[in-house]
């Protein structure tokens, strides 16, 4: 709605991407979604630069990274996680720490234009990567979502561990085909450690635990994404970084997150302009388009692209530790 002027339609209602896909393809969620945040979504890679003229203006709106900028090198964060001990050792705001990112398997454009053979190639590949790690934390088992039952499935969504079904951003954005086939979810024994296939991403390669300790949250992360990327090439470009379906979640692709509880603070009105103010997101208990429940916020840094893995987590632990301090100031 905002970006999508009769001079950008002009530019790009007659072209079609590498693999067929229209601008219409790239904008049927927010068609169908009035009340989407971003509502564009890119079918394949080559999406983001046959549109550009939409999706370089969307992009520069969500994480102020304009046409000429580049997203930095990798620097997930190894040899740094010292920086950042508990946010908050006594454990009397922070309940637990999540973080995330995303990838994408090299040769494989996103969820639309894939195919049921695809899902279960590319199952198939990232299942063999799992049972490849060697380090005994990060050990575990792939369950696949075809055949799960609905119990254990609704439970793990429950848990804030695998991702819910039907969201109608991506059964809009025609991500769903297919569903289950070709779906699942890896985690170890602790479930500190999970790995969700072919749901938005290709991957989303998770960290998670109780407590605030973000330092030991991100070096099991670095760890997982070392021991995968070893046995699967992810597709990168140039400019943008780590590739996703979504552009929300390009360049690092790195949402750090703590499910947190600030009395005195949310009950202020300018609570989010707060979070905005230091570049933070406020998502509900349930993940994104949820609400608080029982005061609990999740909180995250809210750039991905033009920062690299570390500055993204940086910017949720600077964030945070400075929310943490104006609820102690608060009377
Ligand atoms: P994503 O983080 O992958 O963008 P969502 O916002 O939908 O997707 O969150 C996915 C799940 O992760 C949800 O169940 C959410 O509650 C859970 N989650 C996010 N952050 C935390 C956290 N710090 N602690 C526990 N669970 C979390
Ligand atoms: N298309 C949805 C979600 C945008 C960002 N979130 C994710 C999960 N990619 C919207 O525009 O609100």
């Amino acid at each position: 709605k905002k970006h999508l002027t009769k001079d950008v339609v002009d530019k790009c209602k007659n072209k079609k991407s590498k693999l067929g896909a229209t601008l219409y393809d790239c904008i049927s969620s927010g068609v169908e979604n009035l009340d989407a945040g971003v509502g564009v979504y890119a079918p394949d890679a080559d999406s983001y630069r046959t549109f550009a003229p939409l999706f370089d203006k969307i992009i520069e709106d969500y994480h102020g990274f304009k046409p000429t900028d580049k997203q930095p090198a990798v620097d997930l964060g190894e040899g740094k996680t010292k920086e950042f001990p508990p946010l908050d050792p006594e454990g009397k705001y922070i309940k637990s720490t999540r973080i995330r990112c995303g990838r994408s398997l090299k040769g494989y454009p996103f969820n639309p234009l894939l195919k049921q053979d695809d899902y279960l190639a590319m199952e198939g590949k990232v299942r063999d990567a799992f049972t490849g790690f060697t380090d005994k934390e990060l050990k575990g088992t792939y369950y696949p979502l075809d055949g799960m039952t609905k119990d254990t499935q609704k439970k793990l969504i429950a848990d804030h561990f695998l991702f819910k079904e039907g969201d109608r951003h991506l059964q809009a954005a025609n991500a769903c085909n297919f569903w289950p086939k070709g779906r699942g979810i890896f985690h170890n024994n602790d479930k500190t450690f999970l790995i969700w296939v072919n749901e938005e991403d290709h991957m989303r390669i998770i960290s998670m635990q109780e407590g605030s300790d973000v330092g030991a949250v991100l070096d099991r992360l670095i760890r997982g994404v070392k021991g995968i990327e070893n046995r699967v090439p992810f597709s990168r470009d140039e400019r943008l970084g780590w590739l996703t379906f979504c552009p929300t979640n390009l360049g690092s692709t790195v949402r750090a997150s703590v499910h947190i509880k600030l009395p005195k603070l949310s009950a202020r009105k300018d609570f989010k302009s707060i979070c905005e103010k230091l570049h933070l997101q406020v998502r509900g208990i349930h993940g994104e388009h949820s609400e608080s429940e029982g005061g609990v916020y999740d909180i995250s840094n809210t750039a991905r692209l033009g920062l690299s893995e570390y500055q993204a987590v940086k910017q949720m632990y600077d964030g945070v530790k400075k929310l943490i301090e104006l609820e102690k100031e608060e009377k």
